[in-house]
């Protein structure tokens, strides 16, 4: 087949019955490039030669170094079966975990997937991760399962136990997709059963539940893989050879006069061949006979690979080639390396891409079999009802569901990313072959300036002054020599700024049409995640169109399409226009689009669900130039790099640096790498990772440092540190024995009482986990202050209720009596994972849960200046008195609540009568540091918000001004200095984020891999074998803070032979107190009176403190003495 016109591709992209667009998942190194790459090949784009060699999709230079992909990329491709031309929009993702923010772009703007699994690996963890994805975008995979040659030549498996092995890897994949499929219909038949409840239907105790019902009602059977329904290829993508079963069904029914659909459904499964009765009988396994998969198509495969690669019989293979008819090129067939004469026979008789493509054009959806459910998934943002969402947008559902590519159809486009190309890259700026008009035009061209050439050389021989005459008389009409010079410098000038062009960065959006035709230069909305199509329908006018250019409507833009771009790989071709269905490149958004945007024509569009992203990018570094007046450059570099990559982010930290955050080490130095080469092209520096910690607070220790039980003597001494301790606490504080702290305002106003408690850790896991939800219930709650009210899905709803009930039964005992019902506010930032309780007696304010309660109590209102105390409590949250860091697993409990307000003035009492709000922003000035704001969320309509009319509120607030300013910010800072000392009377630790990882590595070196593990303080969870194999699987958590170059030494110290990926986990508490003495004797006889061991916590927080430029309590030198001999000093 030769390369595919660009006609013919244009005329496929107009018939979206035929367009399969898809992406290739798995774990990180299964050979996903390397089927792209035969696939590739089947289209004349690369040479068949090549393929599986070149990996022709990983096109940047450090992909092709390291041997991974690091970005996805698209090609479209053609393909006929059945007499059917298929357009093969392909998109080829990376599998390492730093880069899984790709797969999630990729799996948004296709309809199918190829799940690739390593026959030798099995599952991974990556496999896990992709499948996952494919299922929450309601996408539908099909699998191959590669590198069947590892197991002949590396295994050395027979054909029989072969079988068994890649039974267990069905096996496998299979359980994966059935854990996703039975958590939805649980889910499912959960969501049914409370609409019936709320119908008013059966609330009679008697209800017995059958939970297995709807799991056998529910259709799953095309769901799993299974070789017969087609939906398996067994493949080796490097040895170019795939087949499906389908080819071996027909292959044998021709030659052993068997219906092809009865070996369809035999060949994979417990079957054999009775040769006498020359039946096909059920019971291979117990009857100790081959099965037919064995013996029909395993067998010959591994008898080929015996004669060609590991006999190298030539008279063999001859007689295989001929019965195959397969034909191979002499050079071929010489070659010393017998695995070239291999894949030239297995990619005529079997080439893996006609068995990949038949069964991705025969199982895989087109763009017009889009699930209803999937279109109301990428409408729905958040927790918001379909059905809740106007008119207008519910009607746009058929439009994604028709996939119709008529002008009268709106245009709806999603882009998942945004991709940079060197503009020598882009067509219009390609090297295009010349036609022979322009070759004429130049050499005439050419012949002129050589006879203009000649003419000067002949007048410069001549006499002066006929020249000047000459000069004079040819300056009027045509530029002389003298002129030339000028014109010369426009040229290089011109020159220099084509070189400048060339060097510029452009952007490219990486897109999908879900319906309409996109065409160049047209006018759209570009609409931003919190666009809401209510308000833009309200605010526009009927019927208005993206041309009228009337958009003042927020979080919409309205411009004009750039060019649009077939994506081929490592090349571009301009297209036209686009029609629905189709995935492309859209050039000149960059300003408009910063990662990701929904486009239409239509401003009832809403914006699309925002995409899935499993890595959490948790490695920080700051940047900086090498030479500091390059900053300028470095600070549009990283605007660049941040635009360019879906998931690292840049900010400016408190302290000024400019830091990146990444998700990984991989990634980390791909963004380096980028950011020197190409979007800063500067020499930089990077720090040391920046490693985050929490600060959370624990149950005093019942046991001391050498294990002793703490009798009365310690307490005795840690009462006597109380003591000491309360001497360095300012006289407005007091703490008492339990830990309660009491603080006075300045102005002595207001006295408030907190008292912290450790939150138990499954409600610390919990909080964590649904932080999501906690923000939809605090959006609930700020719309109902506001006297709006907010829509949420009954389905949300269903969930805060579960989350309300777990916090239940994990805050159980006397000292959690109603507390989940008491709860004031979550924090840091209103989501996080610490809780302020309201203890005060007398004061009911609305609950935190009231999404749930059909109805408010009247009695609940909030108290004046309720908002600084949260305000407070968000501030002491977000940074902790350890290291500044965010806290995590606190409880705040405000047991006391005092004001003494003056009575409420006259109007000649105020301050200033004629300008509160002045007075307000002074105020500001006083307390409000950046993080103050993003800690009360930013909303300064909060803080006025309680009982009465704003503005009578203001007035009242500023009448509180006082020479220590207004009276709410006070109450801020003493609710937050209350809950730094409550937290600093509890014993203290840090708190680690903590990787997981799964390291393969056989038994040679497995004491090398524990080693590795133990020096950087990892802990191994789980070790087993993995079945059929030597090898052995290792679980391990390791702190984030230890794992740098952990992998390459894992490497290092293994030759190789076990890579591990590092997937953040969770936090953990590090046992060690950082602020520890010795207090017992026990402890001053095994540490010593300084006790200058190592403590890991406190060598991590006083890095912090360093980094941050605090107080670091640090002996350096203590009695300093110099050791000598004295009696030669005499
Ligand atoms: N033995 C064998 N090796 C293979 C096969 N397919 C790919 N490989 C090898 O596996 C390695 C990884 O292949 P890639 O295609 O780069 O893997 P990938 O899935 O694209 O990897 P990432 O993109 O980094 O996730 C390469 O060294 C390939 O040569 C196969 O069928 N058999
Ligand atoms: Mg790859």
């Amino acid at each position: 087949m030769g390369h595919t016109s660009l006609d013919k591709i244009i005329a496929l992209q107009n018939k979206p019955a035929n367009i399969r667009n898809l992406c290739i998942l798995a774990h990180v190194d299964h050979g996903k490039t390397t089927l792209a790459d035969c696939l590739v090949a089947s289209n004349g784009i690369i040479s068949s030669r090549l393929a599986g060699k070149l990996r022709y999709l990983d096109s940047r230079e450090d992909e092709q170094i390291r041997g991974i992909t690091m970005k996805s990329s698209a090609i479209s491709l053609h393909y006929s079966v059945g007499g059917e031309d298929y357009l093969i929009n392909l998109i080829d993702s990376p599998g390492h975990v730093d880069f899984s923010s790709e797969v999630s772009t990729a799996v948004r703007l296709c309809d199918g997937a190829i799940v690739i699994v390593d026959a030798v690996e099995g599952v991974c963890p990556q496999t896990q991760a992709v499948l996952r994805q494919a299922w929450l975008e309601n996408i539908r995979p099909v699998l191959v399962i590669n590198k069947i040659d590892r197991l002949i030549g590396e295994l050395k498996l027979t054909s029989q136990e072969a079988y068994t092995h890649l039974q267990k890897i069905l096996e496998q994949v299979n359980a994966v997709t059935g854990s996703l499929f039975t958590s939805k219909v649980l889910e499912e038949r959960a969501e049914k059963d409370s609409e019936v409840r709320e119908a008013g239907g059966g609330d009679n105790g008697e209800q017995v539940y059958d939970w297995s019902a709807g799991l056998e009602e529910s259709d799953d059977s095309d769901l799993y893989f299974s070789p017969d329904q087609g939906n398996v290829v067994f493949a080796s993508a490097i040895d170019g050879w795939g087949f499906s079963i389908h080819q071996f069904a027909h292959m044998y029914s021709q030659k052993m006069g068997i219906r092809s659909e009865v070996l369809l459904k035999t060949l994979w499964g417990d079957f054999y061949l009775n040769a006498k009765a020359k039946k096909i009988m059920k019971g291979a396994q117990s009857k100790g006979k081959k099965p037919l998969f064995v013996q029909l198509v395993l067998d010959n495969i591994w008898s080929l690979y015996d004669a060609v690669v590991l006999k190298r019989d030539k008279e063999k293979v001859e007689k295989v080639m001929s019965s195959l008819g397969v034909k191979v090129a002499a050079r071929d067939s010489r070659h010393s390396d017998p695995r070239v004469l291999l894949s030239a026979i297995c990619s005529q008789w079997l080439p893996v891409s006609q068995a990949v493509l038949t069964m991705v054009c025969n199982r895989l959806p087109s763009p017009l079999d889009m699930a209803a459910e999937r279109v109301e998934k990428l409408m729905c943002v958040g927790a918001r009802r379909f059905d809740c969402l106007p008119e207008k947008t519910q009607e746009l559902k058929r439009a994604f569901l028709e996939c119709k590519s008529d002008t009268s159809a709106p245009v709806v486009v999603f882009v998942s990313k945004m991709f940079a190309v060197d503009s020598k890259a882009l067509p219009q700026n390609k090297q295009r072959p010349l036609t022979q008009e322009e070759m004429a035009q130049r050499r005439e061209l050419a012949r002129q300036r050589h006879a203009e050439k000649l003419a000067a050389s002949q007048a410069a021989d001549a006499p002066a002054q006929p020249l000047s005459q000459g000069r004079s008389a040819t300056d009027s009409d045509h530029p002389g020599p003298d002129v030339l010079p000028d014109h010369g410098e426009a040229m290089t000038l011109k020159a220099n700024k084509v070189d400048e062009e060339e060097g510029k960065e452009h952007f490219i959006a990486f897109a999908r049409v879900y319906s309409g035709v996109v065409r160049k230069g047209q006018k759209v909305f570009v609409l931003g995640p919190k666009y809401d199509p209510a308000e833009g329908l309200k605010k526009l006018p009927e019927g208005c169109s993206t041309a009228d250019d009337l958009c003042t409507v927020p979080h919409m833009a309205c411009c004009s399409l750039g060019s649009l771009y077939l994506l081929m790989g490592r090349e571009l071709e301009e297209l036209e226009e686009v029609p629905a269905g189709n995935v492309l490149g859209i050039g000149g958004m960059e300003d408009w689009i910063l990662k990701s945007a929904t486009i239409s024509t239509s401003p009832a569009c809403p914006p699309f669900t925002p995409l899935n992203f499993e890595a959490t990018p948790i490695v920080r570094v700051a940047i900086e130039p090498k030479h500091p007046s390059e900053m300028p450059k470095l600070v549009r570099g990283m605007k660049l790099l941040n635009q360019a990559d879906p998931c690292a982010e840049v900010l400016i930290q408190e302290t000024g640096e400019h830091v990146l955050v990444t998700a990984g080490e991989v990634h980390l130095q791909r963004c380096l790498d980028d950011l020197r080469e190409r979007f800063a092209k500067i020499e930089i520096s990077a720090s040391k990772p920046i490693i985050p910690f929490r600060e959370t607070i624990v149950r005093p220790p019942k046991v001391d440092m050498v294990n002793e039980e703490l009798g009365k003597q310690q307490k005795v001494a840690v009462i006597r540190q109380v003591k000491e301790e309360q001497s360095k606490y300012p006289e407005t504080v007091q703490v008492d024995s339990t830990g309660l702290v009491t603080l006075t305002t300045a102005n002595r106003m207001a006295t408030i009482g907190v008292r912290a408690i450790p939150l138990p850790e499954e409600v610390t896991q919990l909080l964590e986990a649904n932080s999501d939800l906690i923000r939809t219930m605090e959006l609930f709650n700020l719309s109902m202050k506001e006297g709006k009210t907010l829509e949420i899905n009954q389905k949300t709803l269903e969930s805060i209720q579960d989350l309300k009930r777990k916090l239940e039964s994990y805050m159980q005992g006397r000292k959690w009596r109603s507390a989940v019902n008491r709860i004031w506010s979550f924090g840091p930032r209103r989501y996080g994972p610490n809780i302020l309780v309201n203890n005060l007696e007398g004061y009911r304010r609305p609950s935190v849960w009231q999404c749930l309660e059909k109805e408010r109590s009247r009695a609940e209102t909030y108290r004046e200046f309720d908002n600084s105390i949260v305000s407070g409590f968000q501030l002491a949250t977000l940074s902790g008195p350890m290291c500044e860091e965010p806290l995590m697993g606190v409880c705040f409990s405000l047991e006391k609540w005092d004001m003494k307000l003056p009575r409420q003035p006259s109007e000649g009492d105020r301050v200033s009568p004629d300008d509160p709000a002045r007075l307000d922003r002074s105020g500001d000035g006083v307390y409000g540091q950046t993080s103050d704001q993003e800690a009360q969320g930013g909303s300064e309509s909060e803080s006025v918000v309680p009982t009465g009319s704003s503005e009578g509120k203001r007035r009242n607030n500023s009448s509180l001004v006082d020479c220590y300013g207004p009276f709410s910010g006070q109450l801020i800072a003493a609710m937050k200095e209350a809950c730094r000392y409550a937290f600093q009377a509890k014993p203290q630790r840090l708190m680690a984020a903590m990787y997981t990882c799964e390291i393969m590595a056989t038994a040679e070196v497995l004491g090398r891999v524990y080693g590795v593990l133990s020096k950087r303080e990892g802990r191994v969870l789980q070790e087993e074998m993995k079945e059929g194999t030597e090898v052995f699987i290792i679980k391990a958590v390791l702190p984030v803070a230890e794992s740098f170059g952990f992998a390459d030494e894992i490497r290092k110290r293994t030759s190789g032979l076990a890579s591990p990926q590092l997937i953040f986990s969770h936090w953990e508490v590090i046992s060690s107190d950082p602020f520890w003495v010795p207090t017992t004797e026990e402890e001053y006889l095994h540490f010593g009176e300084k006790a200058d061991s190592i403590n890991q916590a406190l060598k991590y927080m006083n890095g912090v403190r360093r980094r941050k430029g605090l107080y670091v309590e640090e002996k350096i030198v203590e009695h300093a003495e110099k050791q000598r001999t004295l009696g030669k000093n005499k």
